[in-house]
């Protein structure tokens, strides 16, 4: 098949599976175009199957801000024209879905003989629960579902979110996030360890994109309540608009010496490997990647119940789930998996076992299925 995925490049969830499924599709021989403003974080090196288009929006002073959606449909609507695409697959409803949907009416404008691709949409979270549920966004986003051939969402979660409040045409269907356990494992490393400073104490672990939703203050009293009973370490990796309140909540709190703010890593294995724990207390979090990520690792999560965590983590077999903002009743559990060594290895082998049932290949082999599905519909 020849494919068209179009994603946000920035570090994150989204972006990194659309990545993450481009080059799984073209390992198997698919022809893969990549649409995005830059090339998406973790695309790697070089594959003949992978072609990435960098869209540049238009610069003029009669425009404010550049109109990168319209640059992107054009994009789509030129490579689809040229490389006869089958499906572009849109990550992340806004503004990709409808830019894919205006590049099939430029498609058809310019050319009404051309062959026309089929539009998937990948749902992944704040497209639904934030930007779709800003009044002056609501109605666009609805038209991106709605207008597009397939729809799924990442977790049970989010499509149930997604027919609440948008009523959606079409089926939804679930596609859970993936990750490569031939990638994603343990493999702890002293040298990591001598770089950064550290000596055999216990290490904790967050990564994201720092935004309000993953609550990074509640990470911080977390941590701060910890540090009273153990000597762990609490490592920050990512970036993002909550980084420069937590830096000075670190201060304020006097725990600078013991968290370390790493800023944006694209190989986190090495740093998951020597994890004991990963911290997501996120306020609303649709799946939950970075948590798999660890699973992988063999790092147990104490994360919170809202969202898609409950559909992959149980606990207390891969670690603990509590009510957003339940800071006591999470200090309390993080506190148990790092002073419970055995309890601790049991939760790690279970957390491996775990993301061995979110096998990249296992869910590509369904995206894969479900394009043929809609390609034989025609
Ligand atoms: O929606 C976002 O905040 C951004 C997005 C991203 O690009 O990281 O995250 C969402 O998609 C990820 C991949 O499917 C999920 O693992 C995240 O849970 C989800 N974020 C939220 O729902 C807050």
């Amino acid at each position: 098949m020849k494919i068209g995925i179009s994603c946000h490049h920035t570090y994150g969830g989204s972006g990194a599976i659309a990545a993450e499924l481009g080059k799984a599709l073209a390992a198997k021989g698919h022809i893969v175009h990549f649409f995005s403003q830059a090339a998406p974080f973790r695309l790697g090196t070089f594959s003949p199957n992978i072609f990435c288009h960098e869209v540049e929006a238009m610069h003029y002073p009669l425009f404010e801000c550049p109109f990168y959606s319209l640059a992107l449909a054009s994009k789509i609507a030129d490579i689809a024209y040229y490389e006869k695409l089958d499906v572009v697959h849109a990550h992340y409803a806004i503004p990709h879905a409808l830019s894919a949907m205006l590049a099939r009416q430029m498609l058809e404008d310019k050319c009404a003989e051309a062959k026309q691709f089929k539009l998937v949409t990948t749902l992944h979270g704040t497209d639904i629960t934030v930007v779709g549920a800003d009044r002056g966004m609501k109605d666009v986003v609805r038209l991106a579902i709605n207008k597009s051939d397939a729809v799924t969402a990442v977790s049970g979660y989010l499509k149930d979110e997604t027919v609440r409040m948008f009523s959606p045409k079409k089926e939804v269907t679930v596609i859970p996030n993936f990750v490569d356990t031939s990638l994603f494992f343990r493999s702890p490393k002293q040298e990591i360890r001598r770089q950064l400073g550290l000596g055999e104490e216990k290490i904790v672990i967050h990564i994201s994109n720092f935004r309000p939703v993953k609550c990074i203050g509640d990470i911080v009293h977390i941590f701060h309540a910890l540090s009273h009973e153990t000597d762990a370490t609490l490592l920050l990796v990512g970036d993002g608009p909550e980084r420069n309140g937590a830096e000075t909540l670190v201060r304020q709190l006097g725990i600078s010496g013991r968290v370390r703010f790493l800023g944006k890593l694209d190989d986190i294995v090495p740093l998951l490997s020597i994890a004991d724990l990963m911290l997501m207390p996120s306020n609303v979090e649709s799946f939950g990647l970075a948590a798999l990520e660890a699973m992988a690792c063999g790092v147990p999560v104490v994360a919170t119940m809202a969202g898609g965590f409950p559909e992959f983590i149980v606990p207390g077999e891969h670690g603990y789930l509590l009510a957003p903002g339940d800071i006591e009743g999470m200090t309390e559990k993080a506190m148990l998996l790092l002073s419970d060594s055995a309890h601790w290895l049991v939760c790690s082998e279970a957390c491996v076992q775990q993301a061995k049932r979110y096998e990249t290949a296992l869910l590509v082999e369904e995206y894969e299925a479900y394009y043929l599905k809609l390609l034989e519909g025609e």
